[in-house]
C-alpha cells in the first residue's frame, strides 16, 4: 500500500505561473493560474515552511510532530544555557530572540526571504524555489518542482517534490533505517511495520522519522515532511543526482532548515518538534531484559545475581509474561502474585522496574479495560462502522483510537491506577505500529478511522502517529501519577516529535556482526534524527550471539543513551554471566566505565535537553568541512568530547579509527594524536578504542551497582592537557537525579586553556542545588611521567601525586582556578 508514486508519473499535474498572491496571517499564499497553491512562511529559528496544495480546498492545519512549547532556552536554565551557548565549540545557537525572516523582497519574477543564515527564493514561474546559505551556495533547489496526481486508488492526489541534487551531496537522517549512514543512491518509504527479524536492507521498519540533512560543499541544511501518511524520499535511485519526496495526501507541508552544521539541522529540526526531556538518573544505567523472565522468583534471583557478581544494574525489565493471559493491565496471579512485592524486591537490590504494555485490548467480555472501552466507544472502527479486532498476543484484541484525546486521557489514567498499585518506576510500549498478527499487511487496515484530535482521517493517515500517540499517553499517564518524578517510557514505534515522550530501541535485530554494525549506523541516526535516547537490544534479540559478539556487542551499547540487554529467551540465555567467567569480568569492567561516567552522559542529556544537541553523532557532524568523515560509520562521537571506535567484525583484534580534527588521547593515556588521520589502534577482546579531546575535562563518579547506591564526596574530573591556543569549555549537571521541571540543579563550567607555564583550569559553577560531593580529584592527562613543578589551587600551593597514568590533585569542590607550572628542568 505504500507510496506508488514513481518518480515520473505521466498524469502529473505542474503549477504554471502565479497568478495571485495574498497575505494569510503571516504566510504569504501563492495562488497558480491552473489554482495550484503553494503557502510560504519564515518562521523563527532560520526555519522555512512550504506547503504545496494542487487544489484550493485547505485543510486546517494540524500536525503530531510540532511541539509549539519548545524553546532554546526555558526560563529556569536561562543562564546556563547562555553559558553553554558561549563555550559550546563550533555551535552558533543564539540565545536572544531567534531572528525570524523579515518579509519577503518582491521583484518582478520572485520573492526573496534572507536569514542571517539562510535566502529562500521563490519563482513566480511554476513555483520553483531554491534556499542559498548567506555567502551564497546553493544548498537546495527545485528543479521538477512541485507536481500533484490523482490518487486513484484512494482517491485525493498524491504530492511529489523534485530537487537537484549533485554528484557529491551526502543524506543523513530518516531515523529507522539500518543501512549506511549516508542515504544516497537510496529509496526510502516511511510505514511503520513490526519488522521482526529485519535485515539491514529492509525498509520499512519500526518509525517515521521523516526528516533529513543535506550535506553540500561542507554545508548542512534541512528538510522535514511532516506527514502521518505514508511517505518517501529517493535520494537519487530513481533519477540519479536528484531528490524526489513523495506523499499520500492532498497536500506537502515541508520545512527547510538552514546550518551550517548538521547539529545546528538537528537543532532547528527539534525547536520544531521538541525535545528528549532530561530523564530520571537511573535511566541512564544498564537495563537488563528478557523475553522469557516469568515469575517473581525469577526476577528476584536475576536481581540476586546481578547483586552477587557485583554487576551495575538500574532496571530490569517484564516482558509479557507478567500478565494474566496478556491482557494489559493485568497481573498472571500464579507467577507474580503481589506486583507490589515484587518491585519492592528489585528496589531493595536497587532495581526499577519496567513492564511492557501492548496497544490492543483483548476481545473479553471480563476485561475491565475491554468494557471500558466498549462503553465509551473507544475502540478503531472501520469505515463502514464496525469494531476493529485482529490477532496479538492476547488473542483478538480491539484498539484504541490514540489520536483521541479522551482515549489517551482514558490510557493515561489507566496507566496512572496501574503504577500507582503496583509501584512500577517505567513502562515499555512494544507492539504499537500497530502490529497484527496473521493479516498479510500486519496491522490495522487502511480504511479505519480515527478521530486524529478533530482532523478525523483514516489509518492510512493515523497509522505512522499511533505508536507516538500511546507512548504520548503512556508518559502522561506516569506524569499525572508523579508530577515530581521523571517519567521512563520506551516506545519501539515513533513518529517525528516522539522524542518528547519516549526513549527508544531499534527492534528485533539477531545476534549477528552484520547487525551490530548496523546497531551502532542506527543510533547515531537517530541520534541525528531528534531521538536520542536511542540503543539496541544488546547482544541481538534474535539468535544467541557467542561470547565475543556479546562482548563487543556491550562494549559498544555501554556508550550508547540507552543501554539494554535484551532478548528473546527462545534463544538460550543472554545475561552478563551467561558467557563464562572471563566475559563476566569484561563485561562487569565495561558497565562499570559506565557507571563512572554517569555525570558526563548525564550532562550531555541535559544538552539535549536544553538545545537539541544530540548524545551521540558521527564524526560527519563533528567535522563536516572534513571530507574523510562524511563516509565513516563506525567511530562516534558521545557526549561533546569522547569518541569511539568499537569494534564490530569479529575477530578483529585491531581497529582503524580516523580522529577528526583537534588533538585526542586515547582513554586515561598521556600519549596525544594529531586529529585528520586514521589510526590503528591495539583492541584485544577486552576493550574497545575510546578518545578524549584535547582540552576536555571529563567528570566521573566512582563504581556504583546503582544510581545513587552510594553519597558521592568525591567528584572525578579527568583532564586531558590542551593542545591548542584557547579555551576548551566543559560542563557537568548535576540535581537529584529525579525530580519536576523545576528542581533544582547546579551546573559547573570547566574552562581549561594552556598558560605560558604549563596550564590552567578555571570553574565556576551556578545553580541553586547542592551536589554531595565537597571535593573534586583532578586527574590529568598528557603530562609526563617526570612531571615537576608546582600546582597552585586558588593561589595555595597543592602537591600532586601519581596515581596510573595520571598526576592527581584533591581540591575543594568550590575551587576557582588551578594552575599547574611546569619547573623548567622538566621541558
Ligand atoms: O511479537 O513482547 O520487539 O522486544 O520481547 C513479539 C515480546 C513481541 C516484540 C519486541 C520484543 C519483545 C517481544 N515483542
Amino acid at each position: 500500500m505504500i507510496v506508488h508514486t514513481a518518480p515520473t508519473r505521466t498524469d502529473a499535474l505542474f503549477p504554471d505561473r502565479v497568478a495571485h498572491a495574498q497575505w494569510t496571517g503571516s504566510a504569504l499564499l501563492l495562488e497558480c493560474a491552473n489554482g495550484m497553491q503553494l503557502r510560504i512562511s519564515a518562521l523563527p529559528n532560520h526555519t522555512f515552511r512550504l506547503q504545496f496544495r494542487p487544489d484550493r480546498h485547505w485543510a486546517p492545519d494540524f500536525s503530531y510532530a510540532v511541539d509549539g512549547s519548545t524553546e532554546d532556552q526555558p526560563a529556569a536554565n536561562a543562564d546556563a544555557v547562555r553559558i553553554s551557548a558561549n563555550a559550546a565549540p563550533a555551535e552558533d545557537q543564539p540565545t536572544g530572540a531567534a531572528p525570524t525572516a523579515e518579509s519577503p523582497a518582491e521583484s518582478p519574477d520572485r520573492w526573496t526571504w534572507s536569514t542571517p543564515l539562510a535566502t529562500l527564493t521563490v519563482w513566480k514561474e511554476a513555483l520553483a524555489f531554491e534556499l542559498r546559505s548567506p555567502d551564497g551556495a546553493l544548498m537546495l533547489q527545485s528543479d521538477r518542482g512541485f507536481r500533484a496526481a490523482p490518487d486513484l486508488e484512494n482517491g485525493g492526489h498524491t504530492c511529489e517534490l523534485g530537487l537537484a541534487s549533485t554528484k557529491n551531496e551526502r543524506f543523513y537522517g530518516l531515523g529507522d533505517k539500518a543501512g549506511r549512514l549516508n542515504l544516497k543512491d537510496q529509496r526510502f518509504v516511511h510505514w511503520n511495520t513490526d519488522a521482526f527479524r529485519y535485515q539491514v536492507d529492509t525498509d520499512p521498519l519500526y518509525k517515521t522519522l521523516p526528516f533529513y540533512i543535506g550535506l553540500r560543499d561542507g554545508q548542512a541544511y534541512g528538510v522535514f515532511l511532516d506527514h502521518t501518511a505514508p511517505t518517501a524520499f529517493d535520494f537519487g535511485a530513481g533519477r540519479p543526482d536528484a531528490v524526489d519526496l513523495h506523499v499520500e495526501g492532498d497536500e506537502m507541508n515541508l520545512y527547510l532548515f538552514a546550518g551550517p552544521g548538521p547539529v545546528d539541522v538537528v537543532r532547528r529540526y527539534t525547536r520544531l518538534t521538541g525535545r528528549t526531556p532530561l530523564p530520571p538518573m537511573w535511566a541512564l544505567g544498564l537495563h537488563q531484559s528478557k523475553w522469557g523472565y516469568a515469575s517473581h522468583e525469577e526476577v528476584v534471583g536475576i536481581a540476586a545475581t546481578f547483586r552477587a557478581l557485583q554487576i551495575p544494574c538500574d532496571a530490569l525489565y517484564l516482558d509479557i509474561d507478567y500478565m494474566d493471559r496478556y491482557r494489559v493491565f493485568t497481573w498472571d496471579s500464579q507467577r507474580f502474585p503481589q506486583p507490589r512485592q515484587t518491585v519492592q524486591a528489585l528496589a531493595e537490590f536497587g532495581i526499577k522496574t519496567v513492564a511492557i504494555l501492548d496497544p490492543g485490548i483483548a476481545v473479553q467480555p471480563d476485561d475491565p479495560a475491554y468494557q471500558e472501552g466498549i462503553e465509551r466507544d473507544y475502540f478503531c472502527r472501520t469505515a463502514d462502522g464496525s469494531l476493529f479486532a485482529g490477532r496479538v498476543w492476547p488473542g483478538m484484541c480491539h484498539f484504541p483510537d490514540f489520536t483521541h484525546p479522551d482515549v489517551r486521557a482514558w490510557w493515561s489514567n489507566r496507566v496512572a491506577r496501574f503504577v500507582a498499585d503496583s509501584g512500577l518506576d517505567g513502562l515499555w510500549n512494544d507492539m504499537n505500529e500497530p502490529a497484527v498478527m496473521d493479516v498479510p499487511t500486519k496491522t490495522l487496515p487502511a480504511g479505519v478511522r480515527h478521530h486524529l484530535d478533530g482532523h478525523p482521517g483514516s489509518h492510512r493517515k493515523a497509522h505512522n502517529a499511533y505508536g507516538m500517540q500511546m507512548a504520548r499517553a503512556t508518559f502522561e499517564g506516569l506524569q499525572a501519577h508523579a508530577p515530581q518524578k521523571r517519567p521512563f517510557v520506551l516506545t519501539r514505534a515513533a513518529y517525528s516529535g516522539t522524542q518528547r515522550y519516549a526513549s527508544t530501541w531499534t527492534g528485533d535485530n539477531t545476534a549477528s556482526w552484520e547487525h551490530l554494525a548496523a546497531a551502532n549506523r542506527q543510533v547515531q541516526r537517530l541520534n541525528l534524527s531528534g531521538m536520542g535516547f536511542a540503543g539496541s537490544d544488546i547482544g541481538g534479540f534474535i539468535e544467541q550471539p557467542d561470547a565475543e559478539l556479546f562482548l563487543r556487542w556491550v562494549q559498544l551499547g555501554s556508550f550508547h543513551p540507552y543501554c539494554r540487554i535484551h532478548s528473546s529467551g527462545h534463544h538460550g540465555d543472554q545475561e552478563p554471566w551467561s558467557f563464562g567467567a572471563d566475559i563476566l569480568d569484561h563485561v562487569r569492567r565495561h558497565l562499570e566505565t559506565r557507571m563512572t561516567l554517569l555525570p558526563y552522559f548525564y550532562t550531555a542529556f541535559w544538552q539535549q535537553a536544553q538545545d537539541g544537541t544530540p548524545v551521540v553523532l558521527p564524526l560527519v557532524a563533528e567535522d563536516p568541512s572534513d571530507v574523510q568523515t562524511h563516509h565513516r560509520e563506525n567511530e562516534f562521537r558521545v557526549g561533546p568530547h569522547v569518541l569511539v571506535a568499537p569494534v564490530v567484525t569479529q575477530g578483529a583484534r585491531q581497529q582503524r579509527a580516523y580522529l577528526p580534527s583537534g588533538t585526542w588521547y586515547q582513554w586515561e593515556e598521556n600519549h596525544p594524536f594529531a586529529g585528520r588521520e586514521e589510526y590503528g589502534v591495539d583492541a584485544p577482546l577486552e576493550s574497545v578504542p575510546v578518545f578524549v579531546r584535547a582540552g576536555a575535562c571529563i567528570p566521573r563518579y566512582p563504581v556504583q551497582l546503582h544510581v545513587h547506591e552510594k553519597s558521592i564526596d568525591c567528584l572525578r574530573l579527568d583532564v586531558y592537557l590542551p593542545h591548542h591556543d584557547g579555551t576548551v569549555s566543559s560542563f557537568g549537571y548535576f540535581d537529584a537525579g529525579d525530580g519536576g521541571p523545576d528542581a533544582p540543579f547546579a551546573l559547573h563550567r570547566w574552562n581549561l586553556a594552556k598558560s605560558p607555564q604549563g596550564w590552567s583550569l578555571r570553574q565556576d559553577r551556578s545553580g541553586s542545588y547542592t551536589p554531595d560531593f565537597t571535593q573534586v580529584e583532578i586527574r590529568w592527562y598528557g603530562a609526563d611521567a617526570g612531571f615537576a613543578g608546582t600546582v597552585l589551587c586558588d593561589g595555595e600551593q597543592v602537591v600532586p601525586s601519581r596515581h596510573a597514568a595520571a598526576w592527581t590533585v584533591r581540591v575543594p569542590v568550590g575551587f576557582q582556578h588551578v594552575e599547574v607550572h611546569r619547573s623548567s628542568e622538566a621541558e
